[in-house]
């Protein structure tokens, strides 16, 4: 190597280390995840057992195991862990990204490196979310707050909240609300069970009960956003159901409370019931629907997230048009180290550092671990790249300016929103 290029590998050597530095010392705010503040007692997961039956692994561990259905579902929680263990960390390499998630998370629990077994996570994982617990693993994450997915039509969470729970503040709440606006039918029949005047038609005074159920959700679990999902049928403006229920009852509760609502777009449900939660599937979708309902409801804010590939490149398009739209996180299936850093990439080049790189959508405690881990590392990966071109154009990147950049990324564009 010449003098001048010896010179130049050391200065991008030294950026990545301030990059680094300063990402690893940046708390998270964790903005979508599945897990539940302990006062919901047995919602929160956490231990090897749990991490073993996520159902990313569960659907990793048919394809090498093979067995029917039933007889895995008919075992106990401790029995699937088992054969998840021996068919993906025995049978298999842990090549993919949950499974090589698990052996970050023991390598930060202090496992020794080479080879371990399940009985030894079992002994250094805790299956008793206590709060020393709680704290060593956001610790060991990085992470001081997650935002929790609530879902008002689930009968054991609901009873936690009607008992006046205390919740922790490391826990935010989010309203989760796939029931009522993709299964209006079902969530119609527990609303009438539980006093209101609704009808699947819509007719009467529907509308206003469902404001009024709405607005109880958001006095008793102070959301940071309302949430729904879809698959590729979202439609907007749209006289059906869903587009009513948008129109006369989330999006005007959303507004009245400065609330974002936050669409998870792509998500095929149940392609393969037989695996359960595991058995969803990606489909693309639409961005017209989202480009409307920015347009149509300027005082209303959008959070979102598209589980499609295909589709990322338009939702960062759509981003730049409407600044009440935020993108958020990769995804599920586009939470894998190539395709975080495509789509990391392509967002900084396109709305430079005004979005939300990630989520964890941790489902058991130690999740937070290994999923912050990886996104850390592509953010500062690209993030030193794209610094480093900075500085070969001629633009001095101090120190400041990059604890700015990273406190946005992964904290500061989600309150700042939030709070708009
Ligand atoms: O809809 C969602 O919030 C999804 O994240 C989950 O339903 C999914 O099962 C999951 O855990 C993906 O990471
Ligand atoms: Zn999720």
């Amino acid at each position: 190597m010449t003098q001048a290029g010896t010179q130049e590998a050391l200065a991008q050597e030294a950026l990545a280390q301030r990059v680094r530095r300063i990402v690893d010392a940046t708390p998270v705010v964790d903005m979508h995840t599945h897990l539940y503040a302990p006062a919901l007692k047995e919602l929160l997961l956490c231990g090897a057992d749990e991490l073993m039956c996520f159902h990313y692994l569960i659907s990793e561990s048919f394809r090498v195991h093979r067995l029917p259905y039933d007889v895995f579902w008919g075992m106990s929680k401790r029995e699937q862990a088992e054969v998840v263990w021996r068919a993906l960390f025995e049978q298999s390499t842990p090549l993919s990204e949950a499974a090589s998630g698990v052996i970050e998370i023991a390598q930060a629990f202090g496992m020794q490196p080479g080879r371990f077994t399940l009985h030894d996570l079992r002994a250094v994982l805790s299956d008793t979310p206590t709060a020393a617990y709680i704290d060593k693993v956001f610790q060991l994450a990085g992470v001081d707050l997650v935002v929790m997915t609530n879902d008002p039509f689930d009968r054991a969470e609901r009873a936690y909240w009607a008992q006046g729970v205390e919740i922790d503040p490391k826990f935010r709440a989010s309203l989760r609300l796939d029931t009522l606006v993709n299964q209006f039918a079902d969530a119609c029949q527990d609303l009438q069970a539980q006093g209101f005047d609704v009808a699947p038609d819509l007719s009467g005074r529907t509308f206003a009960e469902l404001e009024r159920w709405l607005e109880s959700w958001v006095e008793r679990t102070q959301p940071v956003y309302v949430a729904f999902s879809a698959a590729d049928d979202l439609v907007y403006p749209d006289d059906g159901v869903r587009g009513q229920l948008l129109d006369k009852v989330l999006l005007p509760v959303c507004r009245r409370h400065k609330l974002p609502l936050s669409l998870m777009i792509g998500a095929r449900r149940r392609v393969n019931p037989d695996l359960r939660l595991a058995g969803d599937s990606v489909t693309q979708a639409s961005l017209r629907p989202v480009e409307r309902l920015c347009a149509d409801n300027p005082d209303n804010k959008f959070l979102i997230t598209m589980l499609a590939r295909e589709n990322q490149h338009e939702l960062v398009v759509t981003a730049r048009k409407f600044h009440n739209l935020m993108p958020f996180g990769c995804w599920w299936f586009v939470n894998t180290d190539t395709l975080v850093e495509e789509i990391t990439r392509l967002r900084l080049e396109l709305l430079g550092p005004t979005f939300i790189p990630q989520h964890s959508d941790a489902r058991v405690l130690e999740h937070l671990i290994y999923k912050w881990q990886r996104a850390r590392d592509v953010v500062a990966r690209v993030l030193t790249d794209k610094y480093g071109a900075l500085v070969r154009r001629g633009w001095a990147v101090e120190d400041a300016d990059i604890e700015r950049d990273v406190r946005r990324l992964f904290r500061d564009n989600f309150w700042d929103f939030v709070q708009a």
